[in-house]
């Protein structure tokens, strides 16, 4: 291995005359710069954070899409919403009746900031609508408080016991109690 260590030797020599220290110094100092000014450049994926902010603008959106089950009133709606079904947000469709009796919640109105209590009333008549099934149970309780409770046909004091969708009519504002 003498070779090795003499041609090593001989190259380091050469080196060290020909490359003065100030000179390595500014070498090591450009590439330093050199990265610092290319690396936040470079074309990093960025998909990843677009997608998200994507996703939260479309989850902003629905909060006021009225045939979406994210729709701000429908915080405590266990149904078929009637605006996927041929009524409106709060109209039955044609050729069903709106339930005698009802079940109520309340919802938080994103574009006010201001709590709302919302009448939720099961269209009666014809066959189940099946269209836009959603299920949300803010402020829901068991059927022993039944105003508050959605899992129930509420068509049941109808001359139609069936039940096709149900519509969230806001009734008025909510008001905070005391204690
Ligand atoms: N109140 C909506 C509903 C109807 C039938 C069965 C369950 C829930």
């Amino acid at each position: 291995m003498q070779w090795f260590d003499n041609f090593f030797e001989t190259r380091s020599r050469r080196a060290a005359q020909s490359i003065s220290r100030r000179s390595a110094v500014a070498r090591l100092g450009k590439m330093l710069v050199g990265t610092a000014i290319l690396l936040p450049v470079l074309p990093f994926d960025r998909v990843g954070r677009a997608i998200a902010a994507e996703k939260a603008a479309k989850a902003k959106d629905k909060r006021n899409d009225d045939t979406a089950c994210e729709y701000w009133r429908y915080c405590a709606l266990d149904g078929f919403l009637c605006t996927c079904c041929g009524g409106t947000i709060s109209s039955c469709p044609p050729g069903t009746e709106v339930s005698k009796v009802t079940w109520v919640g309340t919802c938080h109105n994103p574009n006010d900031g201001k709590d709302y209590l919302i009448s939720y009333n099961d269209c009666c008549g014809g066959v189940t609508c099946n269209r836009c099934g959603c299920n949300f149970n803010e402020g829901e309780r068991p059927g022993y408080r039944m105003g508050v409770h959605n899992d129930i046909n509420w068509c049941m004091a109808n001359s139609s016991n069936s039940y096709h969708c149900t519509v969230a009519a806001v009734v008025g504002t909510a008001e905070k109690t005391k204690g």
